[in-house]
């Protein structure tokens, strides 16, 4: 698919969640490179660095599309020659996709071993790294699903019909309805958009509520997430954008007077979260900058100096 239409689709959110988002900037810009007439080096780095410029203009909090782009583009600086650039990044993004599809699957058995025969568990808007576990877990235990709605956009639509199509119990509630449904909880299993330095995980509006009233019933907490999902630039000081969507997703025919305030996504600090979920194991929040170090610490580097 073209740049511009598969940034098009992530704008409209006909690709969504962050998984899938940064896997489509993979496929684009493997056809970008596959696709280039450039004639030399110099001109396909133009190409990828016009074809990023706008797939990081779609969406602004999901950091799997920069950081998609960051491993991909990685090493294109230090070829000589055209074809070293366009096969490396070809490799590159193959290789990413590859890499993505396989964490969600490590991610879910290593999650699914936190999940206990009968529990229930809740999760919030559509995330594949929450329900790869929920997946998972049902292979070998009884298990049952409360999934809220997410508004304004009603994601949750998709991960109830998901889990019904996979047979798993599955009950849909409105979004304030979660601290009255608490009570009946095991654990809460969601996604994640961007993971920050100190351990804070963005992820859809309302994640941060359900996170409070777990942390009041103390019932545990858990963040599904491929370690592309921590932020490299939080750790040289700049915050994650959350963003603002169109008010019209609230309110279609708002009168003039009344205004609207739509984030798609807010900040569930360290403290309420029990547990994050990778392909490289489980660890705590606090071990955020670790993870950061393994996998940027060369973007860490450049990004200090820009
Ligand atoms: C989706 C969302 C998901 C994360 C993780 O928001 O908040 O929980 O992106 O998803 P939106 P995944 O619908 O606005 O994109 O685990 O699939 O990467």
């Amino acid at each position: 698919m073209e740049v511009s239409k598969t940034a098009e689709k992530i704008k409209k959110m006909e690709i969504r969640g962050a998984g899938d988002i940064a896997r489509a900037t993979a496929r684009a810009l493997r056809d970008t490179a596959k696709k280039s007439d450039a004639t030399n080096l110099e001109e396909l780095k133009k190409d990828i660095d016009e074809a990023s410029e706008t797939l990081l203009s779609s969406r602004p909090t999901a950091v799997s599309l920069p950081n998609s782009i960051r491993l991909i583009t990685k090493n294109l600086k230090q070829y000589q020659t055209l074809n070293e650039g366009r096969n490396d990044v070809i490799e590159r993004a193959n290789r990413f996709i590859e890499r993505s599809k396989k964490s969600l699957e490590t991610l879910g058995r290593i999650g699914s071993k936190r999940i206990r025969d009968g529990d229930t568990i809740l999760t919030h808007c559509n995330s594949e790294a929450a329900l790869s576990i929920i997946k998972t877990a049902d292979k070998t235990k009884n298990i049952k699903v409360i999934a809220t709605e997410s508004r304004p956009r009603l994601q949750g639509k998709i991960t109830a019909r998901e889990l019904a199509e996979n047979n798993i119990p599955v009950t849909l509630i409105v979004d304030s309805a979660v601290r009255s449904a608490m009570k009946n909880v095991d654990i809460v299993v969601v996604g994640a958009d961007a993971i920050g330095v100190n351990g804070a995980v963005a992820n859809k509006i309302g994640t941060s509520q359900i996170a409070l009233a777990a942390n009041e019933a103390r019932v545990t907490f858990m963040v599904a997430a491929e370690t592309y999902k921590f932020s490299p630039k939080t750790a040289v000081g700049e915050p994650i954008k959350i963003e603002e969507r169109s008010e019209k997703e609230v309110w279609e025919k708002c009168p003039n007077n009344i205004c609207i305030s739509n984030p798609a996504f807010d900040f569930t600090p360290p403290e309420y979260i029990d547990l994050i979920c990778t392909e490289i194991g489980m660890i705590s929040p606090h071990m955020s900058y670790s993870i950061l170090k393994e996998e940027f610490d060369w973007t860490i580097e450049e990004l200090k100096n820009e």
